[in-house]
Order: C-alpha cells, then structure tokens, then sequence
C-alpha cells in the first residue's frame, strides 16, 4: 500500500478556525490547555521530518581553531577543552545531529584532567597524536590515531596527553541531548578529583582483545561492553580481509559494528559504533533509516549525498546524517580503499522498536542531485 501524505483527508486534522475557535483556544490557553487539532498533524507527522539537517565539518577549517584554543584556556578550567560542533536545528540542544552531541578535544603535552562522571555514555575516536591516554573506572588506557575507546555512562573518567611535544585531538561522542530530553542528567566530580589507575595498561584489551571470555563473564551484568578500548590496527586487519572474502551491504559497503564482546550487541546502550570501508572506486546505493548517525573519515576521500545534496569530504572531516534522511557513500579514489568510522543512536532505535529501513529503488539506487 502506498501510503498517503493528504493532510486534508478524513483521519487527519483538517478544522478550519473561526472567530469563536479562535477564542475558544485563547481560553484553553489560559488554563495551559489547547486544542488538539491544532496541532495534530504536526505532532504526529506521516514520517520523521526532523529539525537536524544534513551537515558537513571541514577538518582542514576546525583544526586551526581547536589548536587556537589550546593556549587560551586551561583545560582543567573549561571542564574539557573541546569544540563542539552543533548541527543548525540544534543550537539550543547542543547537538550535532538528533540528540547526539560531537566536539573536537584537544590536549596538551603532559596535561592531565580531573576525574569526573556522568549520567551521559561518551566515546572517543582520535583524530591525531600518540600521547593520549584515559583512565575509565580506574582502568588506563592508551589511545593513538583512529583508536575507538568508550566511557560508559557512570563510569569515572579522566584524560591527558604524555606526549612531551605534541598535542592530541579526539573527537567525543556522546549522548547529552539524549539523557537531557529525557531529564535525566547526573554529573559529579572525583571526591579525589582523580583515580588510581591498576597498574596495567588496557587491561580490558588483554582480557578480552584475543576473543576469550574470561571465566565469570556472564556475571558482567552491566549494560556495556567490558572492552573499552579498540585499537585501530586489528580493526582495519578486519575490514581489509572481509572487503577480500564478502560482497559487504549495497547501502554502506563493507561495514562492521565495534560490539560487546559479552553480549555480541552495541558497545554501550544508547550508542552503537561501527567502521565501514568503501573499496576503490566504490559508490555504494541510497538508503534511509530511523536512526542519527555522526560520520567521521578516518581514513581517504570521497563524498556522500545527502538527501540529494553532494558533500565533499577529506580525512578527518565530521558530517551527519539525520533520520529518515537518504543517504549513499562514493570512494572518489580508483587507487585507495576509504573508511568511514560512525556512531548512531541505533540501540535506542531498536529497543524502542522504532528502527525502520528503507531502500531508494529509483535511478538504479542513486539520488538525483537538487
Ligand atoms: O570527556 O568527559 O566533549 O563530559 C563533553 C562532555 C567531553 C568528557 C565532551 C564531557 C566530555
């Protein structure tokens, strides 16, 4: 059944005001009351019309300004010295699309944070330099160049950067707009404003990086993966041998999820991860879905189309995808694979049974550009 966007038709709102409506709602409002037909057809749309729009952030233009920032503010003073990107329908919630916020952090040589946490889950992808390192529930991990790691909600966390020379820059994802929706935010400082850290290093990588459950395993009860950390080599080991031995989705070309290696399901509750390599050349066909999805080029050029507009992206660059907005992914080199880290607010999607999927068939899969 093709579905009909009519709405003038029976079943939708279609009254029409007069001067005794009018007045009628002026004393509905008084009693911070209104009429539901007023409002109806906009509250409950034919299909999401969200208020993000598609967006795309140059690396080459932020980098400059998050460096600037690095002598103007101390990073203990701004809390977390970032620059967060904020989609234009979303100022004033602070997002960078749907209800998930994005910033670029930027460390010092030798600079070390307090420890705080928070009712928002976070995830660092790291954009440049080798010194960074967290300390999340007491557990120090070091993260380089395209390393995923996750700070899930409630867990206490601190950064810093030990390199003697050179600064570091992650990007932060996390669900802030979310848990402010749903007034639910939580934040505390340290009571010793730091942790002490066990003394292994990625001690979640060695437990659980040579895919062995620990005995006791299934009394790990919390909602989150037990491996915070995912370093980029194996990863992209893993995506280069799949894109040689599997055709990979005609939406998003040989895509992998960052998983719990518990449960087999999304990294943390809220927010899922995933890496996706388009092989030389490749273009792959458009497709929407429910769901928020923040990309980030990790690695080569290309361009994606977004509901029938064409962005441009080079290594390093953040873009977005809102929901139920198409959208497909072009490897502009012949010579060189492209991966594109993402995260999404796919879990919530699914537990809430919202997720929806829909191919564009027209124009052999490819959307006409407006
Ligand atoms: O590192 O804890 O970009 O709490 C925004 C809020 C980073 C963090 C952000 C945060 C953090």
């Amino acid at each position: 059944m093709t579905p009909s966007y009519d709405d003038t038709q029976i079943g939708r709102a279609r009254v029409t005001d007069s001067p005794e409506l009018l007045a009628y709602y002026k004393e509905l409002e008084e009693l911070d009351a209104g009429a539901l037909w007023t409002v109806a057809n906009d509250i409950e749309p034919w299909y999401p019309r969200p208020r993000s729009v598609p967006a795309h952030w140059p690396y080459a233009k932020l980098r400059p300004l998050v460096h600037k920032a690095l002598p103007m503010v101390a990073a203990d003073d701004a809390g977390r010295r970032v620059v967060m990107l904020t989609n234009p329908g979303r100022r004033e919630l602070s997002a960078a699309v749907g209800l998930l916020y994005t910033g670029l952090q930027i460390m010092g040589p030798g600079e070390a944070m307090t420890a705080h946490r928070h009712q928002a889950a976070a995830l660092r992808f790291v954009l440049e330099g080798t010194g960074a390192w967290t300390i999340v529930d007491g557990q120090k991990l070091k993260v380089g160049p395209r390393d995923f790691a996750i700070t899930p909600n409630g867990t206490w966390h601190e950064h810093g950067n030990e390199s003697a020379d050179t600064p570091c820059i992650w990007q932060d994802g996390l669900d802030i707009p979310l848990v402010n929706a749903l007034d639910a935010p939580f934040y505390e400082v340290h009571p010793e404003l730091h942790q002490t850290p066990g003394e292994i290093v990625n001690s979640s990588l060695l437990t659980y990086g040579a895919h062995l459950l620990p005995y006791g395993a299934e009394r790990w009860t919390r909602p989150y993966s037990p491996l915070f950390a995912y370093p980029w080599e194996p990863t992209y080991a893993s995506l280069r041998n799949l894109a040689r031995t599997s055709e990979g989705s005609p939406y998003d070309g040989v895509i992998m999820e960052y998983i719990s290696p518990v449960t087999g399901g999304s990294v943390m509750p809220t927010m899922s991860a995933h890496i996706q390599l388009l092989r030389q050349g490749q273009h792959t066909k458009a497709h929407r879905h429910t769901g928020s999805v923040i990309y980030t080029v990790a690695k080569g050029s290309g361009h994606s189309v977004i509901d029938g507009r064409q962005y441009d992206w080079a290594e390093g660059d953040i873009f977005c995808v809102p929901s139920w907005s198409w959208h497909e992914h072009a490897n502009a080199s012949d010579s060189y694979d492209a991966v594109l880290f993402s995260f999404s607010d796919f879990p919530v999607m699914r537990s809430l049974a919202f997720h929806r999927e829909e191919a564009f068939t027209d124009n052999s899969g490819h959307q006409p550009l407006v």
